[in-house]
């Protein structure tokens, strides 16, 4: 499956920052970035020491990662309700199969703040206004439906219509809160992150992860040994990549399975249990409808057995029916026919 997140929350947070360092974009920050712009849109690819480790053993012409698809919605201070974001860019996050609800910790005087004082608490983001539109709408669609009208019986205008068409609760939509840290906070963000933890949990958004995004997009800059040298000064365990994409694997419930040869080594991301043939499904449509049986190993398993086919030898090679639950890190082999 194809992960898309989506970055927001209220201007001059570091979202575009955030965006950037993830994807590797570089989409203009700052005052003159303008809230009205496009959304952003970019790929980050999930980093996989598994895929590099099994990439050394079968020397693939091709490596390719899991990836997760970003997209960066500035959203401009709204004059009254509703304004603070266009159809176009509430269908954006609509869609999307996460939020990734940026919140600002670090102070920086010369950024200005919306809210006039730093507050990563009492950031709502965008969804207070959001809210607003789709309360109005719906206060009507009850209405009609009360009535027993349906609800092509509403007048709409247009970004009304565009509101409740495809209707997906905006607050239902699970919820990663990225706390953008000030530098001296980095090495123990617990202090500022736990209040912000407190409050997310009884809005149901258990995930939060404390970034730095302007330190960490200078590190990224670094040569790879010089960066990390620079990350244990720092006490920063990871690259904020690394932790923000686990996160979100862990807020969708999502786990990686490999499939491995001589051609490619490839991750591929599913639902965590998901029975063999729906897994199967992500490779191509034909291997799940002509899903016969599945070869399972573990990474592990595999690098120490050497290869496939003394894995086979030494029976830690499971063949596998369709039902068979999908976990993180394993190997399948799929045998089909159509
Ligand atoms: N000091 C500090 N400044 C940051 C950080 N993240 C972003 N900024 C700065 O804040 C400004 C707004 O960042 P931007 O990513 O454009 O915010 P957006 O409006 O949410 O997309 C820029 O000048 C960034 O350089 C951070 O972690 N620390
Ligand atoms: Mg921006």
């Amino acid at each position: 499956m194809n992960v898309v997140s989506a970055i927001t929350g209220l201007p001059y947070v570091g979202k575009t920052t955030l965006f950037n360092l993830l994807t590797g974009a570089h989409a203009s920050t700052g005052a003159f970035a303008g809230a009205e712009a496009e959304t952003n849109v970019g790929v980050a690819k999930v980093p996989d020491q598994r895929v590099e480790e099994l990439a050394a053993l079968y020397k693939p012409k091709k490596i390719t990662h899991a990836e997760i698809m970003y997209r960066d919605i500035g959203l401009a201070r709204a004059e009254k309700p509703g304004q603070a974001i266009s159809p176009q860019k509430l269908g954006d996050l609509r869609t999307a199969d996460a939020i990734v609800h940026v919140v600002r910790a670090f102070s920086a005087p010369s950024v200005p703040h919306v809210d006039g004082s730093v507050d990563p608490v009492r950031s709502k983001g965008p969804e207070r206004e959001m809210k607003e539109r789709e309360k109005a709408v719906l206060r009507r669609a009850i209405a009609a439906l009360a009535e027993e009208r349906p609800l092509r019986d509403l007048d709409l205008d247009p970004d009304e219509e565009k509101a409740i068409r495809g209707f997906r609760f905006l607050t239902r939509m699970p919820v990663l809160v990225a706390v953008n840290l000030d530098e001296d906070d980095v090495a123990e963000p617990e202090r500022v992150i736990a209040p912000v933890r407190e409050a997310a949990k009884a809005h149901r958004a258990s995930v939060v992860v404390p970034v730095s995004a302007k330190l960490e997009a200078e590190i990224a800059e670094l040569p790879p040994d010089e960066a990390a040298s620079f990350r244990r000064d720092l006490g920063l365990a990871e690259p904020a990549l690394d932790r923000l994409i686990r996160a979100t694997y862990e807020l969708l419930g999502l786990c990686s399975f490999f499939t491995v040869g001589e051609d490619e080594v490839r991750a591929w991301t599913v639902p965590y249990g998901a029975p063999a043939q729906q897994a199967a499904g992500a490779i191509h449509t034909d291997l799940e409808r002509g899903f016969i049986r599945a070869e399972v190993i573990g990474w592990q398993e595999l690098l120490k057995a050497g290869s496939e086919a003394n894995a086979k030898k030494l029976g830690v090679m499971r063949t596998e029916g369709k039902t068979y639950p999908v976990k993180d890190g394993e190997i399948l082999h799929v045998l089909f026919n159509v």
